[in-house]
């Protein structure tokens, strides 16, 4: 099954926004499969985000993100990692339509609330970088493919 990284940003935490994010996945009928309240080191977010290494908001990114706790996620479902991006909105908040995680809960592109990984490779290469394999529940055993 899909797995995709998502991670509530030191804006959201500080909001309180996580139980609310949170919601919004289960309510969807995607699985929580992992997840953390912790620090990101400067190492972490430089590989996090070492896509944009060279542009010029790189620094205030990382510093961004590791400027308090984030709430790191692992999710699973069909199509999760494309529908995650959906329900979260465009990144500039903006530009975010109204029902989206950004166009309900956020106003400026720095401070956009959620992270989540974009394709099949960045999902993989995320949820290595945050969680060790034994972080990671399997439900499988529960037969319970008659919820979604
Ligand atoms: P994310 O990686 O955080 O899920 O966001 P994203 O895919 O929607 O956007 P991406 O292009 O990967 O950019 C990563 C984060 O960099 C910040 N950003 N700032 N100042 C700017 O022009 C600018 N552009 C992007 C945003 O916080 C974005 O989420
Ligand atoms: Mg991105």
């Amino acid at each position: 099954m899909e797995k995709t990284f998502l991670m509530v940003k030191p804006d959201g935490v500080q909001r309180n926004l996580i139980g609310e994010i949170v919601s919004r996945f289960e309510k969807k009928g995607f699985q929580l499969v992992g997840g953390k309240l912790m620090s990101i080191s400067q190492e972490l977010a430089e590989e996090h985000y070492g896509e944009h290494k060279e542009r010029p908001f790189f620094g205030e990114l990382v510093d961004f993100i590791t400027s308090g706790p984030v709430f790191a996620m692992v999710w699973e479902g069909e199509n999760v990692i494309a529908t995650a991006r959906l329900m979260m909105g465009a990144t500039n908040p903006k530009d975010a339509a109204p029902g989206t995680i950004r166009g309900d809960f956020g106003i400026t592109v720095g401070k956009n609330v959620i992270h989540g990984s974009d394709s099949p490779t960045s999902a993989e290469r995320e949820i290595g970088l945050f969680f060790k394999e034994e972080e990671l529940v399997d439900y499988s055993k529960l037969m319970n493919e008659w919820i979604n």
